[in-house]
């Protein structure tokens, strides 16, 4: 991929002395709030990334700081060899906004779901009576469930699994949004404990599968006795126009069973915007019956449910239900679609739209390989939007959910003129 010719010296320190895991966009940012970034230059950016949807309450949230701020004077780590005033206040109130029975509190995405991977297990094992070491666990092709060496050991990408073996067994990868073939997995394989899924791949491109699919795994895992496990770590907390992506089009903030459209899972998995961009939070939420296969000694972490996290997240959460990012996201989610869509029809560079809420997507006509994607972002960045791609030839767009109608248009005019640009190349 091209890029500008330019350097910084902030640039120049990471290339010297880090690992070189990243291949970012060449900017280097030193202020964020809201909607916007700024560089050590002082341009003004909008941010239409929202650092992959953990952003959703806009950069620097006045609310999330002050309480973290406030935490941070007072107490900010016991490890949970003690007991501390914040953990089971957090506890009472996720289970409440989320309506499970039990919380297991972790700090990143990836370890929320190494511990899921764990519980399925373990309840395959002690209730389900799968033969010890042969519970196997359903995921989907093109999955992005974190970078760990388990998770990746069911990746379908080849550069975040090859030379990292040797790789975990017990997965079993199907399509995604391919009903006919969970089915025909569950029919045929007693030993499958659990179904993990993101209901909107993100990083795959923003995949959105048929409306029924989560709603027909759901009857499936029933049926078969399996744990769903719906991985919302990028989706959920108002990101997709509902509270959690696996809601229907509801407004609600999390009694959405009222909804027919709403699927329950056995477990969820939240994280990123559970802490408004400001403290890695993550959570497996579920109930008594599942969680309770874990006892004292069998998964801990040092910082899991510190009362930082604790405090950082109830507040996060209020402020997503206070100032109804859940509702922005799905109108303004509408608006970004359809405008897409009028620019799609006289377009040759772009192909489709998608998405659901503030996360959204558009296709580039060009190879995964091609760096039409990557030249347009670096453009973007130049007209003071700054996005990036996904498997080469997609341009993923998720700005926090505070945005505007206003800056939402704004966004559009930068992004529409940006790609006019690219038009007759
Ligand atoms: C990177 C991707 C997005 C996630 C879902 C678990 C995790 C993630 C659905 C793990 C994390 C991050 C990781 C970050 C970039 C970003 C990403 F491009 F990698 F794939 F968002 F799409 N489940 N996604 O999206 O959470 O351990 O990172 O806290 O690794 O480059 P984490």
């Amino acid at each position: 991929m091209e890029d500008l010719k330019i350097t910084h010296p902030f640039i120049e320190l990471e290339k010297e002395y880090g690992a070189h895991d990243y291949h970012p966009i060449p900017i280097v940012l030193q202020k964020g709030k809201g909607v916007y970034l700024w560089d050590t230059e002082g341009k003004k950016y909008y941010d239409f990334l929202s650092a992959y949807s953990a952003v959703n309450q806009g950069h620097c949230h006045p609310r999330i700081v002050n309480v973290l701020q406030k935490q941070a004077e007072t107490l900010t780590l016991t490890s949970r060899a003690f007991h501390n005033n914040r953990l089971g206040t957090y506890m009472k109130y996720m289970t409440e906004y989320f309506k499970f029975e039990r919380l297991l509190p972790s700090n990143t995405g990836a370890e929320a779901v190494e511990a899921a991977i764990k519980i399925t297990r373990k309840w395959g094992y002690t209730i389900k009576n799968i033969p010890e070491d042969k519970a196997q666990i359903v995921v989907c092709s093109q999955n992005f469930h974190g970078r760990t060496s388990t998770i990746i050991s069911f990746s379908s990408d080849s550069g975040s699994k090859k030379h990292f073996g040797p790789h975990a067994p017990g997965f079993i990868k199907i399509p995604f949004n391919d009903i006919e073939a969970l089915e025909s997995v569950l029919e045929t394989h007693p030993y499958v404990a659990g179904f993990l899924v993101e209901p909107i791949q993100g990083e795959a491109g923003v995949y959105t599968p048929d409306t029924e699919f989560i709603k027909k795994a759901r009857e499936l895992c029933t049926h078969y006795n399996v744990l769903l496990i719906t991985d919302e770590i990028q989706t959920g907390i108002g990101r997709t126009g509902s509270l959690l992506a696996v809601c229907g089009n509801c407004n609600c903030l999390g009694d959405c069973e009222q909804q027919e459209t709403y699927v329950r899972p056995d477990i969820l998995l939240l994280g990123k915007a559970l802490s408004g961009g400001t403290y890695p939070v993550s959570a497996v939420l579920s109930d008594s019956a599942v969680m309770d296969v874990i006892q004292p000694g069998q998964h801990g972490s040092t910082f899991g449910g510190n009362p930082i996290a604790c405090s950082v997240a109830m507040e996060a959460l209020e402020v997503i239900r206070d100032e109804k990012l859940t509702q922005n996201a799905r109108r303004l989610g509408e608006i970004f679609r359809s405008e897409l869509n009028q620019y799609i029809k006289q377009s040759t560079i772009v192909k489709q739209v998608r998405g659901k809420g503030l996360l959204n997507a558009i296709v580039i006509n060009d190879s995964e390989s091609g760096n039409k994607a990557w030249n347009i972002c670096l453009a973007l960045m130049e007209n003071g939007l700054l996005a990036k791609p996904t498997h080469g030839n997609i341009i993923r767009f998720a700005p926090p959910l505070i945005i505007t109608e206003v800056q939402l248009y704004d966004c559009i005019s930068i992004i529409t003129s940006t790609l006019q640009t690219f038009e007759s190349l």
